[in-house]
């Protein structure tokens, strides 16, 4: 991970080495935290934000969840967000609020803990690597299934979960696979360990449904905008592994991810098509701000708040 500055800690910016905590905190025993991944773009008219709202209120949303009170709010975290990228002076970053039950009590009861809030926001390159984005990436349909509902609510970003992402990615990267992808218990497709996943299949694409347990996907959510206004249905419903390796395309989305084509599973080579690399594009042209239709999603970050605290 690359250091950047500073960190957003509980109220105040800490220099990248302060921001500590205990080992006794309930977070890391029992992965009882939340949190979220925001991209931020360098765009003509400054450092961008992406979704920022969006991400924030999903936050709100998955503490809910989890029945942990957020001791600030969504405009709060904006305030924060923005802050800690002036600060750090990096515009084309990964932004990384999270939010854990600290240092009190230990047992797996959440009483007696705080909940300590961070914002970290740092460099990251392309999560499934450069070569990936553009010649597609391999996969596996892992041997882990996905959590179901009533396990830990997916609908929820939380730490814990990723537990079960960890298990899948390791075992795909240990069998030589780029990504996993994950099947619900009943072994419909799920999403990737951090991603989620679409198909497309004689000119139409085709996703899970939002409660196939998957994490409602802001990526998802604006690829599926996008293909509209490109002119493509799109179809949420049930998907089998052979609707996989039968599909015309597949693709991954994520903030981290953005579009990832995906090339082959199981050994089943679809190649790269021209939908994914159409809809990888006008991804793009949105996050950087060239096509001004989604502007509404940029949360710009102040100039003079860059110069001037940097
Ligand atoms: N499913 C999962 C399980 C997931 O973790 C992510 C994001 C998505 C779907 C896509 O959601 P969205 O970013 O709102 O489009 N995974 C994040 C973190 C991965 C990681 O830390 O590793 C991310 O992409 O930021």
């Amino acid at each position: 991970m690359q250091e950047t500055e500073k960190i957003w800690m509980n109220g105040e910016l800490v220099d990248w080495a302060d921001a500590k905590v205990h080992v006794g905190v309930h977070g890391l025993h029992y992965g009882s935290g939340v949190f979220e991944g925001i991209r931020c773009y360098e765009t003509e008219r400054g450092p961008a934000v992406f979704r920022l709202h969006d991400h924030l209120k999903r936050l709100e949303h998955s503490a809910k969840v989890l029945y942990m009170d957020l001791p600030y709010s969504v405009a709060e975290l904006r305030e924060a967000t923005h802050e800690l990228i002036a600060a750090n002076g990096i515009a084309t970053c990964y932004v990384r609020p999270i939010a854990f039950y600290g240092y009190g009590e230990l047992g797996v009861a959440t009483t007696g803990n705080p909940v300590d809030v961070v914002v970290l926001s740092f460099p990251w390159g392309a999560y499934l690597g450069e070569e990936g984005q553009r010649t597609g990436i391999t996969t596996m349909v892992s041997s882990w299934e996905r959590v179901g509902p009533n396990v830990i609510p997916h609908v929820a970003k939380a730490t814990g979960i990723y537990l079960n992402s960890m298990l899948a990615t390791t075992e795909a990267r240990r069998a030589g696979y780029d990504e996993a992808i994950m099947l619900t218990r009943d072994g419909y497709v799920a999403d990737g360990p951090g991603e989620n996943i679409f198909l497309v299949k004689d000119g139409r694409l085709i996703t899970p449904p939002l409660s196939m347990s998957i994490l409602p996907g802001i990526t998802r959510d604006a690829v599926i905008q996008l293909a509209g206004t490109l002119g493509y249905a799109v179809e949420e419903r049930l998907i089998i592994r052979t609707d996989l390796y039968l599909a015309d395309e597949v693709f991954m989305v994520g903030t981290a991810t953005e579009v990832a084509p995906v090339r082959a599973i199981d050994g089943h080579e679809i190649g790269v098509g021209p939908v994914t690399l159409e809809l990888q594009k006008a991804y793009l042209d949105v996050v950087l701000g060239r096509d001004k239709r989604f502007g509404d999603w940029l949360d710009l970050v102040e100039t003079s708040r860059l110069t001037a605290e940097v």
